[in-house]
Protein backbone atom coordinates (compact mmCIF):
# COMPACT_ATOMS: atom_id res chain seq x y z
CA UNK A 1 0.00 0.00 0.00
CA UNK A 2 1.47 3.76 -0.73
CA UNK A 3 2.56 5.74 1.97
CA UNK A 4 0.00 8.20 2.97
CA UNK A 5 0.55 12.09 1.73
CA UNK A 6 -0.05 14.50 4.37
CA UNK A 7 -1.84 18.10 3.06
CA UNK A 8 -2.57 20.53 5.10
CA UNK A 9 -5.31 23.12 4.72
CA UNK A 10 -5.08 26.68 6.17
CA UNK A 11 -8.13 28.42 7.19
CA UNK A 12 -9.85 24.92 6.57
CA UNK A 13 -12.91 25.87 9.02
CA UNK A 14 -13.85 28.48 6.23
CA UNK A 15 -16.03 28.34 2.80
CA UNK A 16 -12.81 27.39 0.58
CA UNK A 17 -12.42 24.60 3.32
CA UNK A 18 -14.95 22.87 3.98
CA UNK A 19 -15.69 22.57 0.55
CA UNK A 20 -11.78 21.52 0.02
CA UNK A 21 -11.23 18.90 2.50
CA UNK A 22 -13.90 16.61 1.05
CA UNK A 23 -12.31 16.66 -2.19
CA UNK A 24 -8.73 15.67 -0.87
CA UNK A 25 -10.33 12.87 1.11
CA UNK A 26 -12.16 11.43 -1.38
CA UNK A 27 -9.22 11.17 -3.50
CA UNK A 28 -9.86 14.38 -5.63
CA UNK A 29 -6.55 16.22 -5.49
CA UNK A 30 -4.33 13.13 -5.44
CA UNK A 31 -5.49 10.56 -7.54
CA UNK A 32 -8.37 7.42 -6.09
CA UNK A 33 -5.24 5.10 -5.02
CA UNK A 34 -3.58 7.78 -2.66
CA UNK A 35 -3.65 7.95 0.65
CA UNK A 36 -4.04 10.67 3.07
CA UNK A 37 -4.24 12.59 6.03
CA UNK A 38 -5.66 15.82 6.37
CA UNK A 39 -3.90 18.49 8.63
CA UNK A 40 -6.55 21.69 8.98
CA UNK A 41 -5.57 24.72 10.78
CA UNK A 42 -7.72 27.06 11.35
CA UNK A 43 -7.32 30.75 14.42
CA UNK A 44 -8.79 30.18 17.75
CA UNK A 45 -12.24 31.72 17.22
CA UNK A 46 -12.60 29.27 14.79
CA UNK A 47 -11.68 26.20 16.81
CA UNK A 48 -15.10 24.99 17.38
CA UNK A 49 -16.05 24.94 13.66
CA UNK A 50 -13.09 23.33 13.25
CA UNK A 51 -13.42 20.75 15.15
CA UNK A 52 -17.10 20.19 13.40
CA UNK A 53 -15.50 19.64 10.12
CA UNK A 54 -13.44 16.88 11.86
CA UNK A 55 -16.23 15.29 13.11
CA UNK A 56 -17.98 15.07 9.46
CA UNK A 57 -15.00 13.86 7.58
CA UNK A 58 -15.15 11.27 10.23
CA UNK A 59 -18.90 10.44 9.56
CA UNK A 60 -17.87 10.49 5.87
CA UNK A 61 -15.67 7.55 6.53
CA UNK A 62 -13.63 8.09 3.35
CA UNK A 63 -11.57 5.25 2.83
CA UNK A 64 -8.70 6.66 1.75
CA UNK A 65 -8.17 9.14 4.61
CA UNK A 66 -5.78 7.46 7.11
CA UNK A 67 -5.82 10.49 9.95
CA UNK A 68 -6.88 13.97 10.70
CA UNK A 69 -5.46 16.57 12.69
CA UNK A 70 -7.34 19.51 13.23
CA UNK A 71 -5.44 22.47 15.17
CA UNK A 72 -5.14 26.13 15.68
CA UNK A 73 -1.03 25.53 15.94
CA UNK A 74 0.84 26.72 13.23
CA UNK A 75 3.48 23.97 14.54
CA UNK A 76 1.34 21.29 14.72
CA UNK A 77 -0.35 22.23 11.61
CA UNK A 78 2.82 22.14 9.31
CA UNK A 79 4.93 19.19 10.96
CA UNK A 80 5.74 16.51 8.28
CA UNK A 81 3.32 18.02 5.52
CA UNK A 82 4.11 17.27 1.81
CA UNK A 83 1.35 19.78 0.26
CA UNK A 84 0.79 23.18 1.76
CA UNK A 85 -2.76 24.64 0.46
CA UNK A 86 -2.74 27.82 2.25
CA UNK A 87 -6.10 29.36 2.13
CA UNK A 88 -6.63 31.18 5.73
CA UNK A 89 -5.72 34.86 5.20
CA UNK A 90 -7.09 37.95 6.33
CA UNK A 91 -9.94 39.46 4.24
CA UNK A 92 -10.62 43.03 2.92
CA UNK A 93 -13.56 44.49 5.00
CA UNK A 94 -15.73 47.32 3.74
CA UNK A 95 -13.93 50.31 4.39
CA UNK A 96 -10.87 48.39 5.21
CA UNK A 97 -7.43 50.64 2.96
CA UNK A 98 -5.39 48.30 1.30
CA UNK A 99 -2.44 48.94 3.26
CA UNK A 100 -3.91 47.32 6.56
CA UNK A 101 -5.48 44.05 4.72
CA UNK A 102 -1.77 43.71 3.18
CA UNK A 103 0.14 44.37 6.28
CA UNK A 104 -2.13 41.74 8.18
CA UNK A 105 -1.61 39.14 5.51
CA UNK A 106 2.25 39.96 5.48
CA UNK A 107 2.42 39.13 9.27
CA UNK A 108 0.66 35.74 8.27
CA UNK A 109 1.83 35.00 5.75
CA UNK A 110 5.78 35.90 7.12
CA UNK A 111 5.16 33.87 10.34
CA UNK A 112 3.32 30.11 8.24
CA UNK A 113 6.55 30.56 5.65
CA UNK A 114 8.80 30.04 8.87
CA UNK A 115 6.59 27.54 10.06
CA UNK A 116 6.55 25.39 6.71
CA UNK A 117 10.23 25.92 6.35
CA UNK A 118 11.16 24.77 9.84
CA UNK A 119 9.13 21.69 10.13
CA UNK A 120 7.13 20.64 6.71
CA UNK A 121 8.52 17.55 4.69
CA UNK A 122 11.04 18.18 2.32
CA UNK A 123 10.53 19.32 -0.86
CA UNK A 124 6.68 20.34 0.37
CA UNK A 125 5.01 21.93 -2.60
CA UNK A 126 2.86 25.07 -1.76
CA UNK A 127 -0.37 26.78 -3.62
CA UNK A 128 -1.56 29.95 -1.88
CA UNK A 129 -4.92 30.17 -2.57
CA UNK A 130 -6.02 33.34 0.00
CA UNK A 131 -5.98 36.48 -1.77
CA UNK A 132 -3.78 38.50 -2.42
CA UNK A 133 -2.65 35.33 -3.71
CA UNK A 134 0.33 36.32 -5.89
CA UNK A 135 1.47 38.60 -3.44
CA UNK A 136 1.38 36.25 -0.41
CA UNK A 137 2.65 33.57 -2.04
CA UNK A 138 6.05 35.61 -2.38
CA UNK A 139 6.07 36.78 1.14
CA UNK A 140 5.70 32.65 1.76
CA UNK A 141 8.77 32.22 -0.47
CA UNK A 142 10.72 35.36 1.16
CA UNK A 143 10.52 33.86 4.76
CA UNK A 144 10.75 30.15 3.91
CA UNK A 145 14.18 30.54 1.75
CA UNK A 146 15.08 26.56 2.24
CA UNK A 147 11.79 25.74 0.36
CA UNK A 148 13.24 25.41 -3.39
CA UNK A 149 10.87 28.70 -5.44
CA UNK A 150 9.69 26.12 -7.93
CA UNK A 151 7.67 24.66 -5.14
CA UNK A 152 5.57 27.77 -4.09
CA UNK A 153 2.94 28.71 -6.34
CA UNK A 154 -0.62 30.41 -6.27
CA UNK A 155 -4.05 29.80 -7.82
CA UNK A 156 -4.85 31.22 -11.09
CA UNK A 157 -6.45 28.08 -11.90
CA UNK A 158 -10.19 29.06 -11.51
CA UNK A 159 -9.54 32.14 -13.36
CA UNK A 160 -8.47 29.35 -16.14
CA UNK A 161 -11.02 26.92 -15.38
CA UNK A 162 -13.63 30.10 -15.84
CA UNK A 163 -12.19 31.16 -19.30
CA UNK A 164 -12.77 27.52 -20.40
CA UNK A 165 -16.29 27.14 -18.94
CA UNK A 166 -16.92 30.96 -21.11
CA UNK A 167 -15.58 29.68 -24.14
CA UNK A 168 -17.27 26.62 -24.02
CA UNK A 169 -20.82 27.99 -23.56
CA UNK A 170 -20.45 30.87 -25.91
CA UNK A 171 -19.33 27.88 -28.68
CA UNK A 172 -21.67 25.53 -27.15
CA UNK A 173 -19.43 22.85 -27.41
CA UNK A 174 -18.10 20.39 -24.53
CA UNK A 175 -15.44 22.31 -21.61
CA UNK A 176 -13.15 19.10 -21.89
CA UNK A 177 -12.90 20.00 -26.35
CA UNK A 178 -11.25 23.61 -24.77
CA UNK A 179 -7.82 23.81 -23.83
CA UNK A 180 -4.86 25.92 -23.71
CA UNK A 181 -6.45 29.52 -22.61
CA UNK A 182 -4.01 31.61 -20.58
CA UNK A 183 -4.44 33.78 -17.43
CA UNK A 184 -1.19 35.70 -17.62
CA UNK A 185 -0.42 37.67 -14.48
CA UNK A 186 -2.08 38.61 -11.00
CA UNK A 187 -5.27 36.53 -9.83
CA UNK A 188 -7.06 40.08 -9.44
CA UNK A 189 -8.72 42.16 -11.91
CA UNK A 190 -5.91 43.13 -14.00
CA UNK A 191 -5.58 39.66 -14.84
CA UNK A 192 -5.48 38.88 -18.73
CA UNK A 193 -7.50 36.18 -20.03
CA UNK A 194 -5.91 35.17 -23.89
CA UNK A 195 -7.13 32.92 -26.04
CA UNK A 196 -4.68 33.72 -28.45
CA UNK A 197 -3.37 29.97 -28.73
CA UNK A 198 -6.33 28.06 -27.45
CA UNK A 199 -7.94 25.56 -29.53
CA UNK A 200 -11.66 23.62 -29.40
CA UNK A 201 -11.09 19.99 -30.65
CA UNK A 202 -13.52 18.90 -33.54
CA UNK A 203 -14.29 16.51 -36.10
CA UNK A 204 -12.03 17.80 -38.48
CA UNK A 205 -9.45 18.02 -35.67
CA UNK A 206 -8.39 21.22 -33.50
CA UNK A 207 -9.56 24.34 -34.27
CA UNK A 208 -8.06 27.73 -33.02
CA UNK A 209 -10.56 29.58 -30.77
CA UNK A 210 -10.21 32.87 -32.44
CA UNK A 211 -11.29 31.31 -35.79
CA UNK A 212 -14.33 29.86 -34.34
CA UNK A 213 -15.68 32.81 -32.60
CA UNK A 214 -15.13 35.05 -35.37
CA UNK A 215 -16.03 38.11 -32.91
CA UNK A 216 -12.98 40.00 -32.12
CA UNK A 217 -15.16 42.06 -30.22
CA UNK A 218 -16.18 39.38 -27.46
CA UNK A 219 -13.21 38.37 -27.48
CA UNK A 220 -11.27 41.57 -26.75
CA UNK A 221 -14.47 42.57 -24.61
CA UNK A 222 -17.05 40.79 -22.83
CA UNK A 223 -15.41 37.75 -22.68
CA UNK A 224 -12.21 39.17 -20.44
CA UNK A 225 -14.59 41.41 -18.40
CA UNK A 226 -16.91 38.35 -17.46
CA UNK A 227 -13.75 36.49 -16.57
CA UNK A 228 -11.93 39.41 -15.02
CA UNK A 229 -15.39 39.51 -13.00
CA UNK A 230 -16.44 36.63 -12.46
CA UNK A 231 -15.61 36.55 -8.79
CA UNK A 232 -17.69 39.84 -8.40
CA UNK A 233 -20.75 37.95 -9.90
CA UNK A 234 -20.84 34.90 -7.96
CA UNK A 235 -20.98 37.20 -4.20
CA UNK A 236 -24.00 38.79 -6.46
CA UNK A 237 -25.63 35.70 -7.28
CA UNK A 238 -24.69 34.24 -3.75
CA UNK A 239 -24.00 36.50 -1.25
CA UNK A 240 -21.07 34.95 -0.53
CA UNK A 241 -17.19 34.22 -2.50
CA UNK A 242 -16.87 31.65 -4.97
CA UNK A 243 -16.09 28.21 -2.77
CA UNK A 244 -16.82 24.76 -4.77
CA UNK A 245 -15.17 26.11 -7.85
CA UNK A 246 -12.64 27.59 -5.79
CA UNK A 247 -11.81 24.13 -4.07
CA UNK A 248 -12.62 22.16 -7.39
CA UNK A 249 -9.38 23.84 -9.35
CA UNK A 250 -7.07 24.15 -6.14
CA UNK A 251 -7.46 20.14 -6.62
CA UNK A 252 -6.86 20.74 -10.11
CA UNK A 253 -3.55 22.70 -9.50
CA UNK A 254 -2.20 20.19 -7.36
CA UNK A 255 -3.00 17.04 -9.52
CA UNK A 256 -1.72 18.40 -12.55
CA UNK A 257 1.78 19.45 -10.93
CA UNK A 258 2.00 16.02 -8.89
CA UNK A 259 0.56 14.06 -11.71
CA UNK A 260 1.47 15.66 -14.84
CA UNK A 261 -0.43 17.66 -17.71
CA UNK A 262 -2.05 15.83 -20.54
CA UNK A 263 -0.01 16.06 -23.73
CA UNK A 264 -0.18 18.81 -25.95
CA UNK A 265 -1.90 20.76 -23.32
CA UNK A 266 -0.98 23.45 -20.85
CA UNK A 267 -2.46 25.37 -17.71
CA UNK A 268 -2.33 28.57 -15.66
CA UNK A 269 -0.14 28.76 -12.50
CA UNK A 270 1.39 31.20 -10.83
CA UNK A 271 4.80 30.43 -10.19
CA UNK A 272 8.28 32.50 -9.86
CA UNK A 273 8.98 34.95 -12.39
CA UNK A 274 12.17 34.12 -14.04
CA UNK A 275 12.51 37.21 -16.65
CA UNK A 276 9.99 34.51 -19.53
CA UNK A 277 7.88 36.85 -21.91
CA UNK A 278 9.52 39.95 -20.65
CA UNK A 279 7.88 39.90 -17.83
CA UNK A 280 9.81 41.22 -14.19
CA UNK A 281 11.98 38.46 -12.68
CA UNK A 282 11.19 38.00 -8.71
CA UNK A 283 7.05 37.71 -9.24
CA UNK A 284 4.91 35.23 -8.73
CA UNK A 285 2.97 35.94 -11.88
CA UNK A 286 0.58 33.56 -13.85
CA UNK A 287 2.09 32.06 -16.98
CA UNK A 288 1.08 28.91 -18.61
CA UNK A 289 2.78 26.08 -18.08
CA UNK A 290 3.59 22.13 -18.74
CA UNK A 291 4.14 20.08 -15.25
CA UNK A 292 5.85 16.42 -15.60
CA UNK A 293 7.31 14.91 -12.53
CA UNK A 294 6.42 16.64 -10.38
CA UNK A 295 7.57 20.03 -11.63
CA UNK A 296 6.43 23.31 -13.89
CA UNK A 297 8.12 24.41 -16.93
CA UNK A 298 6.95 27.83 -18.23
CA UNK A 299 5.71 27.15 -21.85
CA UNK A 300 7.97 29.22 -24.21
CA UNK A 301 8.15 30.80 -27.68
CA UNK A 302 4.10 31.50 -27.78
CA UNK A 303 3.68 34.83 -29.97
CA UNK A 304 2.32 38.00 -27.77
CA UNK A 305 0.74 40.80 -29.95
CA UNK A 306 0.99 44.19 -29.72
CA UNK A 307 -2.33 44.14 -27.44
CA UNK A 308 -1.46 41.28 -25.28
CA UNK A 309 1.69 42.90 -24.72
CA UNK A 310 -0.34 45.95 -23.16
CA UNK A 311 -2.31 43.70 -21.01
CA UNK A 312 0.66 41.33 -19.76
CA UNK A 313 2.70 44.88 -18.89
CA UNK A 314 -0.35 46.41 -16.89
CA UNK A 315 -0.78 43.25 -14.73
CA UNK A 316 3.01 42.90 -14.30
CA UNK A 317 2.91 46.47 -13.06
CA UNK A 318 0.33 45.64 -10.48
CA UNK A 319 2.28 43.03 -9.15
CA UNK A 320 5.37 45.19 -9.18
CA UNK A 321 2.89 48.09 -7.02
CA UNK A 322 1.54 45.15 -4.49
CA UNK A 323 5.12 43.80 -4.17
CA UNK A 324 6.20 47.27 -3.05
CA UNK A 325 3.22 47.70 -0.78
CA UNK A 326 4.19 44.00 0.74
CA UNK A 327 7.43 45.10 1.60
CA UNK A 328 6.60 48.41 3.15
CA UNK A 329 4.70 46.35 5.31
CA UNK A 330 7.59 44.68 6.82
CA UNK A 331 9.24 47.17 7.82
P1 LIG B 1 -13.54 32.34 4.67
O1 LIG B 1 -13.49 33.64 5.36
O2 LIG B 1 -14.80 31.57 4.61
O3 LIG B 1 -12.43 31.37 5.30
C1 LIG B 1 -11.15 31.80 5.63
C2 LIG B 1 -10.72 31.02 6.86
O4 LIG B 1 -9.36 31.36 7.15
C3 LIG B 1 -11.53 31.36 8.12
O5 LIG B 1 -12.00 30.16 8.71
C4 LIG B 1 -10.53 32.09 9.00
O6 LIG B 1 -10.77 31.86 10.39
C5 LIG B 1 -9.24 31.43 8.54
N1 LIG B 1 -8.04 32.19 8.89
C6 LIG B 1 -7.88 33.53 9.03
N2 LIG B 1 -6.62 33.80 9.42
C7 LIG B 1 -5.97 32.64 9.51
C8 LIG B 1 -4.66 32.28 9.89
N3 LIG B 1 -3.76 33.21 10.26
N4 LIG B 1 -4.33 30.97 9.89
C9 LIG B 1 -5.23 30.03 9.56
N5 LIG B 1 -6.50 30.30 9.21
C10 LIG B 1 -6.86 31.60 9.18
O7 LIG B 1 -12.97 32.61 3.21
P2 LIG B 1 -13.05 31.69 1.91
O8 LIG B 1 -14.26 32.06 1.14
O9 LIG B 1 -12.85 30.27 2.30
O10 LIG B 1 -11.81 32.24 1.08
C11 LIG B 1 -10.49 32.01 1.52
C12 LIG B 1 -9.51 32.86 0.74
O11 LIG B 1 -9.51 32.47 -0.65
C13 LIG B 1 -9.81 34.34 0.75
O12 LIG B 1 -8.59 35.05 0.96
C14 LIG B 1 -10.33 34.61 -0.65
O13 LIG B 1 -10.13 35.94 -1.04
C15 LIG B 1 -9.50 33.64 -1.44
N6 LIG B 1 -9.97 33.27 -2.79
C16 LIG B 1 -9.04 33.05 -3.75
C17 LIG B 1 -9.38 32.59 -5.00
C18 LIG B 1 -8.32 32.32 -6.02
O14 LIG B 1 -8.69 31.96 -7.14
N7 LIG B 1 -7.03 32.47 -5.75
C19 LIG B 1 -10.79 32.40 -5.39
C20 LIG B 1 -11.70 32.21 -4.22
C21 LIG B 1 -11.40 33.09 -3.02
O15 LIG B 1 -11.95 34.35 -3.22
Amino acid sequence: AKEPVRVLVTGAAGQIGYALVPMIARGVMLGPNQPVILHMLDIPPAAEALNGVKMELVDAAFPLLKGVVATTDVVEACTGVNLAIMVGGFPRKEGMERKDVMSKNVSIYKSQASALEKHAAANCKVLVVANPANTNALILKEFAPSIPERNITCLTRLDHNRALGQISERLNVQVSDVKNVIIWGNHSSTQYPDVSHATVKTHSGEKPVPELVADDGWLKGEFITIVQQRGAAIIKARKLSSALSAASSACDHIRDWVLGTPEGTWVSMGVYSDGSYNVPAGLIYSFPVTCRNGEWTIVQGLSIDEYSRKKLDLTAEELTEEKALAYSCLS
